[in-house]
């Protein structure tokens, strides 16, 4: 089996050529112009950009939360995924504290194994450091999990505290791994959460006033100090405000070097989203949806190369379980969807009203995070011996954002309405066509758990 796709022009974090591909089987196997070859299968890409896929290294499928589970399942996001010119994705492995990481890992095979659509690899969460744990922390790096998650809120079922967070990086450091984290103080945002119920304040605006910018803020700085004092590769996950990326800043003084990931809705949607009563659920998030200034800070962040990937941290539900928070703020789960949304919004807000160059839109969507995630050159770029993971895009054509045509399993759209200049056309993935003018072409099961590298 092999494709040609003929005179696209081709768009990498670095490259911006017309030409054409072939691909063998999976993999990317010649570029260059008038190729001379004969492939089963021709794609006309003439006046198209062609792009490697896209890469959401942040995202919650069939993740128990909150008393419910997230709505999209490891079929159903993949799939909305590759609708969005998203073809590879990084769920995020939960261990439950007092358990091992290998019961979680099992836990989470069991639903992604046979069931995604589109490429995957897992995080692990580490909500409970322990001697045991410390163990496990090699192995999971040999199955090709290379990246630690951790929380510094939700006290009694994620958060870990500081000398936990000290101890797992020195032990991550030693297998080469990385330390992700949500950068936001626990106990004072638990706090500001008592203190607004207590005086009867139970709407969503109160979810958005008890995480001030200070939480962010501290826990970032707390966070990049204990990483410089271990000397751990440090990432810090959703990055929403002006005073969290000036901690990161002020670590760079000192020679350190962190991550930063922020994820599309801190880019585009402001707190005025917390101005609409209990409709306001849609984006109750964690962190909230911050101010003008900060939507600012994260685009000029990009192109100063200080904010290094856009995700979503996607964790869609329905609006029944929403309204598990009607009378109570706190009980809204968390998160919003936005993992078929990701890349054309990111063009149409970015490239198309020229916030952001089209090799920094590859970048920052795809070849950061398989570069910083251990998937390189295999996945975020279009190169001889790549997976043929390949988007299609129309930077024409208009369309409008809604939950009616959406294929996220959730009845609501974050985005209804929107106006997009710019559309995914066509998806490969690992050389099939996966996608095609909004229809999918591969089963349930396509899917492979991508086994990632260390890259230290
Ligand atoms: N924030 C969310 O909004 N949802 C999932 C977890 C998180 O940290
Ligand atoms: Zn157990
Ligand atoms: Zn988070
Ligand atoms: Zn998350």
């Amino acid at each position: 089996m092999s494709l040609l796709i003929k005179n696209g022009r081709i768009i990498t974090a670095t490259d911006d050529y017309i030409a054409d591909i072939f691909i063998e089987g999976e993999i990317v196997t010649a570029i260059g112009k008038n190729l001379p070859v004969k492939a089963t299968q021709e794609i006309d890409a003439s006046g198209m950009l062609v792009m490697p896929g896209g890469i959401d290294p942040h995202v919650h499928l069939d993740m128990p939360f909150m008393g419910t589970f997230s709505s999209d399942t490891h079929e159903t996001g993949t799939r909305a995924a590759l609708h969005g010119g998203t073809t590879t994705v990084i769920d995020f492995v939960l261990q439950k504290q007092g358990h091992s990481l290998r019961e979680a890992l099992n836990e989470w095979n069991g639903r992604a194994e046979g069931t995604a659509v589109g490429d995957y690899g897992f995080h692990m969460a580490v909500t409970d450091f322990n001697d045991h744990t410390k163990k496990e922390i090699k192995e999971m790096v040999d199955e090709g999990i290379t990246s630690f998650k951790t929380f510094m809120a939700y006290k009694g079922s994620l958060m870990i505290n500081d000398s936990q967070m000290t101890a797992l990086m020195q032990e991550v450091k030693q297998q080469g791994g990385m330390v992700t984290v949500h950068a936001t103080n626990g106990d004072m945002i638990d706090y500001l959460i008592s203190q607004h119920k207590s005086e009867g304040k139970l709407s969503p605006r109160y979810h958005y006033l008890s995480q001030p910018e200070v939480t962010e803020a501290e826990a970032s700085g707390r966070f990049a100090d204990i990483a410089d004092y271990t000397g751990c590769t440090a990432y810090i996950v959703h990055l929403t405000c002006e005073g969290a990326l000036n901690a990161v800043r002020n670590a760079t003084k000192r020679n350190q070097h962190i991550f930063v990931e922020t994820c599309i809705q801190y880019l585009l949607l402001d707190d005025s989203y917390y101005e609409k009563d209990f409709e306001s659920a849609k984006w109750v998030m964690s962190p909230p949806l911050r101010k003008k200034k900060d939507q600012d800070t994260l685009w000029a962040g990009i192109n100063q190369g200080l904010v290094n990937i856009v995700a979503t941290d996607h964790c869609p539900f329905m609006w029944k379980q929403k309204l598990m928070g009607a009378e109570d703020f706190s009980k809204i789960p968390n998160g919003h969807p936005a993992i078929e949304n990701r890349m054309e919004l990111l063009y149409s807000e970015g490239v198309h009203k020229k916030k952001i160059s089209l090799n920094k839109y590859v970048e920052i969507t795809s070849a950061n995070p398989a570069k910083i995630f251990g998937m390189f050159p295999r996945k975020g770029t279009i190169a001889t011996g790549s997976d043929a993971d390949i988007v299609i895009f129309d930077p024409e054509k208009k369309h409008v954002l809604s939950a009616a045509t959406h294929h996220m399993n959730v009845d609501y759209s974050a985005y209804e309405g929107w106006e997009i200049n710019g559309k995914v056309k066509t998806v490969l993935l690992r050389g099939k066509i996966a996608v095609d003018n909004g229809e999918c072409l591969v089963p349930k099961g396509y899917g492979k758990f991508i086994k990632r590298k260390t890259v230290n």
